[in-house]
């Protein structure tokens, strides 16, 4: 069985939206960030980092939402496509997309937002460092807009975990209030469109995230 740990945030609906997906039966356990419940001993035993999304599978615990999307796909939907099958050409671009995605658009830029603003009373008001990550979102994010001109998803004609992951930030920096490109717009329409990214947002952001 599986169980998914985390709710409220883009990092945790990755996690739920694979499995929605996938249309794998699993157990949600919806915790917040920062309310405490990543502090219990029950969950440090599993994710002593205290973060979510973790995925529990029989004796497997794995952390990290890219590591999470990337196991049940390979997983469980192997013909899916969802993510293109290890020691091919195609897997090596999504794990060249994925780690762009999740070091350039999520750590470097994004999340570096919500630690000096939203959560500046935790990590310090830095405004200087919130403006440079604005800006070096709007140039990374540029790279990925290019190759949605040419195709109409990253990795080509179908929809990947690639897009699961990107969509997820595009979703996150216009919460921020950052303006993104007209590509942008058509393909994150396509996108919300998707039952399982409804049933799983739903789902995400049916509890309250922590402070
Ligand atoms: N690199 C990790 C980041 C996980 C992460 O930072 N999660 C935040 C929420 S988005 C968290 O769990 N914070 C917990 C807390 O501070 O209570 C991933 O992608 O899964």
């Amino acid at each position: 069985m599986i169980t998914i740990w985390g709710g409220a945030t883009s990092r945790t609906l990755r996690a739920h939206w694979m499995i929605h997906e996938l249309g794998l039966e699993y157990t949600p356990e919806l915790i917040g960030s920062r309310t405490g419940a990543t502090q219990t001993k029950e969950f440090r035993a599993l994710n002593p980092k205290e973060k979510i999304p973790v995925l529990v599978d029989d004796d497997l615990v794995l952390t990290e939402s890219v590591a999470i999307v990337t196991y049940l796909a390979d997983t469980y939907g192997v013909e899916t496509g969802l993510v293109p099958k290890p020691y091919t050409i195609a897997r090596a671009h999504y794990n060249e997309w994925a780690s762009f995605i999740q070091m350039e658009l999520d750590a470097h830029t994004l999340y570096i937002i919500r630690k000096h603003r939203d959560l500046a009373e935790l990590y310090g008001a830095a405004p200087a460092a919130i403006e440079t990550a604005i800006a070096g979102f709007n140039k990374q994010v540029t790279v990925a807009e290019s190759r949605l001109t040419e195709r109409p998803y990253l990795l080509g004609d179908t929809f990947t975990a690639a897009d699961l992951l990107l969509l997820t930030c595009l979703d996150w920096a216009d919460i921020y209030g950052i303006t993104l490109a007209e590509t942008f717009q058509s393909y994150r329409d396509r996108i919300h469109q998707r039952p399982p990214f409804q049933s799983a947002s739903k789902l995400n952001f049916s509890i309250s995230p922590g402070a």
